[in-house]
């Protein structure tokens, strides 16, 4: 009696009761009357007890026959899958990609054939070097994985939100993330490159120049995965119907434009809100603001390639938009986050070598070696050949083929033929006109460990890259370079560093030389080639030069006490909304603030919780004393004076005065601070927020 009554008082209610309904796969499914399914074991054996594991007595030694307890302990057991070696931590969505235009000209892709044709897709962002677990905001690669369920096979198109990368031939890739990550014997640092081992790798390889002016920008910390650019990389090529070749560099750009946040920023954050990317993108597709990219092309010819300045297959090197523009072909649209981040985003496996006939490679040697070590990696991780038979990788389109078996099969060839030729006149056969053709490019040659010399010019590039960045985007280089640099424990590392920055600028060479404390300016770097001073900057480089003018998609924060006026309040939250920005409020209770009407105004974030970093802009909605008790908390003084040190857009009511004042900011001083008094004020703070950051405030408050 007494063992019976335990058992069910530590039962959920909700376990009780039930009436379901079996669905097409054996399932259970809640009923009509919306009762809740019986939980059953893997194999479907209904469980009567989930709290207690089955004993002899109440006290007594467990017994092994207890098979539901093993089914479950089991299944616990082996939950996890080896995780990515790179790209550990990352993010997914599902969406579509639409055609603009025929592109039959170039391509026989049938995913470019028709105008408005829809393809779905799965992107997976991520970092690159930090482990699964590891924070957003790492200094670090974004990458930009995208995989297109085209009518003629999957395309992976895996690419990165930097143009280049560190490396030009794919032998190195071991050295280079073995060099990156943690070093082997601390196991530390987590997710970021400012140690010893890296710099040590990057200063013996002057080909990542280039990739390390990018990493050191402001790209490698981008505000949200929304608010970034993607690559292809490489030099890939269209093929059209008549088998003839058009080289294609491929790039996403954000529509709602780029942007990115500041290093001290960035490292708050990853306190703050270490998922902060992460619930960017859940909370914008969730609530209807489905990010998009346009896809755009650089396409050119062979004549092309030969007068282009550098070699195309050569990953560590960009064709300038200004030398050759992309031309839109296309959109894609996020707009529905899995059902489960394991199923999709987890066991997502990305491959290079998927790709759809009128989709080629060239003899870019990074890409060759990708394509030879994405199959190795899934089988690795995903531990079957089968890893195609799970939902998220599995085309779209029929396919048919003779595979069989092997762990987890879930697709084997159904009837006799399993093989072909065979005389039973059923199975599939190739067909010569549809099916995936190599370009017949002609190649000969000896067989050689080589590096091209057309690979040789490692500075150049870098230099302009760097020279087309504005006066704050160079500061921030330079201010990263130092952080990383100071990081390194060895001076002749540091001073190695120096000498290749003298062969890109000589004037970020001497400020990060000054402010590491080196002595002695080390002499240039010996380059292969001599660096270049005739290219032509490139402003499509710059973020700031390309911002989106709008402040649509960015989130204000509002920091309000009680007593405010709750019309002004509303005027602000309707200036942010009609901009297609989102508001949200902080107190400093999480129940709330009442207005001086004595409307109450909800709170999604407590002070301590809310911080003005997880924020594109600020404003003070406070009452005097309302001003003046927040005064005495650290948390909201930060609030103001990191908004301010960051160089963000604060609006403020006149009672918000006393708190200004003790977080250190002067409520004059610059256009950055916006006084909210009306309605139109309201209206101007959103229109000034447009900016993004007031950047001439940097120079004043030196961060
Ligand atoms: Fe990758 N890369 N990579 N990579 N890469 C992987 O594949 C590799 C490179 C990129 O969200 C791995 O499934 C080699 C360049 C992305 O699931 C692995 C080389 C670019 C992702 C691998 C490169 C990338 C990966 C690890 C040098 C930008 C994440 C897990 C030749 C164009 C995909 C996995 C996702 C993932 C190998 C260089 C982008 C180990 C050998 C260049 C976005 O197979």
């Amino acid at each position: 009696m007494a063992q019976s009554r335990q058992r069910s008082e530590s039962r959920p209610a909700s376990s009780r009761d039930q009436s379901v309904e079996r669905g097409k796969g054996g399932e259970l499914h809640q009923t009509a009357q919306g009762e809740t399914p019986v939980l059953t074991t893997a194999l479907g054996t209904p469980v009567s007890d989930d709290q207690n594991t089955l004993k002899i007595g109440e006290r007594g030694p467990s017994l092994i026959e207890d098979f539901h307890f093993r089914d479950k302990i089991f299944h616990f057991d082996h939950e996890r899958i080896p995780e990515r070696v790179v790209h550990a931590r990352g993010y997914g969505a599902h969406g579509y990609f639409e055609t603009y235009e025929s592109l039959a000209k170039y391509t026989r892709a049938d995913i470019f054939q028709r105008a408005g044709e829809k393809t779905p897709v799965f992107v997976r962002f991520s970092t690159v070097a930090g482990n699964k677990g590891s924070f957003d905001l790492a200094r670090d690669v974004r990458g930009f994985a995208v995989k297109l369920y085209t009518k003629e096979g999957n395309w992976d198109l895996v690419g990165n939100n930097i143009p280049v990368f560190f490396i030009q031939d794919a032998i190195k890739f071991p050295d280079l993330i073995h060099a990156a990550k943690q070093e082997p014997d601390s196991d530390f640092p987590q997710a970021q490159t400012a140690h010893d081992n890296f710099w040590d790798f990057i200063s013996l390889m002057p080909e990542s120049m280039h990739m390390i002016m990018w990493i050191m920008s402001d790209r490698a910390i981008p505000r949200s995965f929304r608010f970034m650019q993607g690559f292809g990389v490489h030099t890939f090529r269209f093929v059209n119907a008549d088998d003839e070749s058009t080289f294609v560099k491929f790039i996403w750009k954000p529509k709602l434009g780029m942007q990115s946040v500041v290093w001290n920023e960035a490292v708050k954050i990853n306190g703050a809100d270490p998922d902060f990317h992460r619930r960017d993108l859940w909370e914008a597709i969730q609530s209807g603001n489905f990010p998009e990219w346009e896809l755009t092309v650089q396409l050119f010819d062979q004549d092309f390639a030969d007068s282009f300045d550098f070699d195309v297959l050569d990953a560590t090197k960009i064709i300038p938009e200004e030398i050759l523009k992309p031309i839109p072909v296309g959109r894609l649209v996020l707009d529905r986050m899995p059902d489960n981040f394991f199923a999709d985003t987890e066991q997502v496996a990305f491959m290079t070598q998927n790709v759809p006939p009128g989709i080629d490679f060239s003899n870019d040697p990074l890409l060759q070696g990708r394509n030879f070590s994405y199959l190795d990696t899934q089988l690795k991780r995903l531990g079957s050949p089968n890893f195609t038979h799970l939902p998220i990788n599995a085309p779209k389109c029929p396919f048919a083929h003779f595979q069989q078996d092997g762990h987890m099969a879930m697709r084997n060839p159904v009837g006799r033929a399993n093989y072909e030729p065979n005389s039973w006149g059923v199975g599939p056969r190739e067909d010569p006109l549809r099916g995936f053709r190599s370009f017949a490019d002609a190649e000969q040659g000896q067989k050689v460990r080589l590096r091209a010399e057309s690979f040789a010019d490692h500075y150049s590039q870098a230099r302009l890259f760097f020279n087309s960045q504005t006066p704050p985007e160079q500061r921030h280089i330079a201010m990263a370079l130092t952080f990383e640099l100071s990081k390194v424990q060895t001076p002749a590392i540091r001073e190695r560093m120096v000498s290749h920055l003298l062969n890109i600028d000589e004037a970020l060479a001497t400020t990060v030389a000054d402010k590491l404390g080196i002595r002695k300016m080390p002499s240039p770097a010996a380059a292969a080639v001599p660096p270049r001073d005739d290219l032509e900057p490139s402003p499509a480089l710059s973020i700031i030069e390309n911002g989106p003018e709008s402040f649509r998609g960015r989130k204000v924060g509002v920091l309000v006490s009680d007593g405010v006026d709750a019309a002004l309040f509303e005027h602000v939250r309707s200036a942010i909304e009609t901009e297609g920005a989102v508001m949200e409020v902080v107190a400093a209770k999480i129940g709330g603030a009442s207005a001086a009407d004595g409307t109450h105004i909800e709170a999604k974030h407590m002070i301590d919780g809310g911080p003005s970093v997880l924020f594109d802009a600020v404003v003070l909605m406070l009452s005097e004393p309302g001003a003046e008790l927040l005064a005495k908390e650290a948390a909201a003084k930060d609030f103001v004076s990191d908004a301010f040190a960051h160089c963000k857009f604060i609006g403020f009511t006149a009672g918000a005065e006393p708190l200004l004042a003790k977080a250190g900011v002067d409520a004059d001083a610059d256009e950055g601070l916006i006084r909210l008094d009306s309605q139109e004020a309201a209206e101007e703070f959103v229109q000034a927020c447009r900016k993004l950051r007031l950047w001439a405030r940097e120079a004043a408050v030196k961060l």
